[in-house]
């Protein structure tokens, strides 16, 4: 155990968080200009959206919403990816779910890190989509020793960032300093390299192979690949993009625009075409990876909610594929009706997550209510809780607007969540589990709150 005297000097996990987001944030401002302008461009929507807002909606109350935002990149070896873990551990982020992207034709699986307590959260959200990609997936066995032999030689951490990391794990926490330090540090491996470490041949080989392969194997590292701050209003900001001259995304990710926003819905522009040096050459060639992306978040589904979002999301592609209606937009809009597009049916109907708060004092007699009645006579708020993950159905399409014309074909291999876990050194957490948690902990303290007024009366 560490000793007291040390443990003073600690700064907190959530602010090395902050302190790293906020630090990346700076970093991409100045290689991507793009993101800059989407930032300015968020600031404004949010702030006439949170003009609109309610303390109901859930949105925009909480504080944290100029800060937040996500970023992602892709690693190339287990060992990556497990270092990786023990230093998001640092920030007090965690990994949560797993997600297959063979599938949808994209060669990696993942997980997110993220902050998972709602005092985490609330202090600082940041999240970063993480993605390992899968060798096996190369067909051409050589071309997969060729990169595989690439991978091994790297390393993409440098060494104060290990040994800051190794220093936190036996002390139980950083000083400021440190923490400092170690923010610069770790910003080194999400930094752009425009020097490639293979030559003009090889680099193309692989990204006919596949250009996310190219993408990780190529350079010294995982370059962050996009940051994505989070909006109140998708639409306006997908409407606004090409008026400030940002070539945006055919269509936003996920459902539908409604009045109870569930889950994600997502939007990107396209990379840009970047100079690359190759190590055969003194001229420069190009490469296609970093691009921009906006968010906006609604209510966390249960299990029940998730699985209907599922159905309808599958019946709209069937629809959409088989042409039956009459744009796919339509189609997806209309399959989308049988949600049901209000808190409290979607509360009721167990649909979607809520942390119950006391919101009036109490001055009746409360005993014998139940949580319904409660909640109907305005004593209680049902407040919606904000879903925190991403979906692979989306995601799959953001990886996708970003390859170009390239067809996207399913591998076969199926998923494989003990592989990753295996690499990753722990259990992926189960997102599900985690809202449950929150909703069950605010019905807790509920109950202990009622029965202290009930006495103070
Ligand atoms: C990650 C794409 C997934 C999201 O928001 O769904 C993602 C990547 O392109 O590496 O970030
Ligand atoms: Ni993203």
């Amino acid at each position: 155990m560490p000793s007291a005297a040390v443990t003073e000097n600690f700064i907190s996990a959530d602010e090395i968080r902050a302190r790293f987001s906020s630090a990346m944030s700076t970093m991409y401002r100045a290689e991507v200009p793009q993101y800059g302008v989407l930032l300015d461009l968020v600031a404004e929507i949010n702030s006439a959206a949170q003009q609109r807002a309610t303390k109901e909606s859930g949105e925009g109350g909480d504080g944290r919403l100029s800060v937040e935002r996500h970023g992602a990149i892709r690693l190339g070896t287990a060992r990556e990816l497990h270092t990786i873990r023990r230093i998001f551990a640092v920030m007090a982020m965690a990994p949560v779910s797993y997600y297959d992207l063979s599938s949808a034709g994209v060669p990696v699986h993942s997980t997110a890190f993220r902050p998972v307590t709602k005092d985490a959260l609330a202090a600082n959200p940041f999240r970063v989509f993480t993605s390992l990609l899968r060798l096996e997936l190369i067909a051409d066995a050589s071309l997969r020793e060729e990169a595989s032999e690439l991978l091994r030689r790297r390393s993409i951490f440098t060494a104060r960032a290990l040994a800051l990391t190794a220093q936190f794990e036996q002390d139980g926490g950083l000083s400021d300093r440190d923490a400092n330090e170690f923010v610069q540090e770790v910003l080194e491996t999400f930094r752009w390299h425009s020097a490639a470490t293979v030559s003009r041949d090889v680099y193309e080989r692989l990204r006919n192979a596949h250009r996310l392969i190219a993408d990780v194997v190529c350079f010294k590292g995982p370059h962050i690949n996009h940051l994505t701050p989070r909006t109140l209003d998708i639409d306006a900001a997908q409407r606004e993009m090409p008026l400030r001259g940002i070539a945006a995304k055919a269509v936003i990710e996920g459902p539908p625009r409604r009045e109870a926003p569930i889950l994600l819905r997502q939007t990107s522009f396209t990379a840009l075409e970047e100079p690359v040096i190759f190590v055969d050459e003194s001229c420069a060639g190009a490469h296609t990876a970093r691009f921009g992306e906006i968010e906006q978040r609604g209510v966390a589904l249960t299990r029940k909610g998730r699985a209907l979002y599922d159905r309808l999301l599958e019946k709209a592609r069937n629809q959409a594929d088989s042409g039956e209606a009459s744009s796919d937009r339509n189609c997806f809009e209309e399959g989308f009706r049988e949600f049901p597009d209000d808190y409290d049916t979607l509360r009721r109907e167990g649909l979607a997550f809520f942390r119950y708060e006391i919101c009036a004092e109490v001055t009746s007699d409360v005993e014998g209510l139940d949580l319904e009645q409660l909640v109907a006579s305005g004593i209680v708020a049902a407040v919606p809780v904000i879903y925190e993950d991403f979906l692979p159905v989306s995601a799959a399409g953001i990886f996708q607007s970003n390859l170009g014309d390239h067809q996207a074909q399913a591998y076969e291999i199926g998923s494989s969540q003990a592989l990753f876990e295996r690499a990753l050194g722990a259990n992926v957490m189960d997102e599900f589990a985690l809202y449950e948690a929150e909703q069950q902990a605010s019905l807790e303290q509920l109950a202990i709150q009622l029965k202290s007024a009930g006495r103070a009366r």
